[in-house]
């Protein structure tokens, strides 16, 4: 294995503002009695992370067909979650193969900046073939290639104090992660699926993938991601809003 759990904890000590030695935080979604059940999933995940630091990873041949769901053309306004004002430019971008795209990095980072697809490219790359498992009761299994997130969150500096990892999207989806989930060896920046390019409905040019949450987590078409130090829950356009638990760990 590559990463070893000693280089999680370092990665956890290099991001600053967590918990370390075990002892559980305040949950992010403390103060709502409906998310006790979230509390629990999550501080229970984060004292057995010693047994189970990676997700599981499986051979070329269990690779299995893998469809595209939720949002598969942010520039169709007919989707359900189109942004009438990021879809557009998502088509416009698609159309040129994604030239002049870049991913933007900003908040509590020592150096804000856009990633243009090239220089993602140019950063080390991890392929992992790992098993998607959706809310909705399906999973599949696909091998991903990407740069892990750590080194992008590293390259821009990580701040003391900063905490969770929003992304935001070129539909209506957005999402938060906590620096835990975000140094993760398996949470890659994926711009390759299956040997190719990433699909445009599996979430061009890029996408995260969380291993080790539920499938709602890996956000398609990423535009920017934010570092933040407070929980941002997305208001209206959040999972919790939209009915769904913000830590969704498997
Ligand atoms: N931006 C965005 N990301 C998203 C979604 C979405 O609708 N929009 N759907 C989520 C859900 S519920 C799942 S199961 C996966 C589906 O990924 P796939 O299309 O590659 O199978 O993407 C997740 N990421
Ligand atoms: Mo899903």
């Amino acid at each position: 294995m590559a990463f070893s759990r000693r280089g999680v904890l370092a990665g956890m000590a290099a991001g600053g503002g967590l918990m370390l030695g075990g002892c559980a935080q305040e949950p992010p979604t403390y103060g709502n009695v409906l998310r006790m059940g979230d509390w629990f999933t999550y501080n229970a995940q984060r004292m057995m992370i010693p047994r189970r630091a990676l997700a599981r990873e499986y051979g070329r041949g269990d690779i299995t067909s893998t469809v595209a769901v939720g949002t598969v053309n942010p520039g169709n306004d007919h989707e359900a979650a189109f942004n009438p004002t990021a879809g557009p430019l998502w088509a416009q971008l698609a159309a040129r193969e994604f030239a002049g795209w870049a991913l933007e990095v900003v908040g509590a980072v020592a150096r804000p900046g856009r990633y243009s697809l090239d220089t993602l490219l140019r950063f080390p790359a991890r392929t992992q073939i790992t098993r998607h498992t959706c809310e909705e009761g399906w999973s599949a299994i696909s091998e991903w290639t990407g740069v892990p997130l750590r080194l992008v969150l590293e390259h821009a500096g990580i701040m003391p104090g900063a905490r969770f990892v929003k992304f935001e999207t070129y539909d209506l989806a957005q999402d938060s992660i906590d620096m835990f989930d975000a140094l993760h060896p398996q949470t890659i920046l994926a711009y390759g699926m299956n040997g190719t390019r990433l699909p445009h409905g599996h979430g061009a040019p890029l996408r995260v993938r969380v291993e080790t949450q539920l499938g709602y987590k890996s956000v398609k078409f990423l535009r920017r991601i934010v570092v933040t130090e407070q929980f941002d829950d997305g208001g209206k356009f959040g999972n919790i809003a939209g009915g769904y638990a913000w830590f969704a760990g498997i």
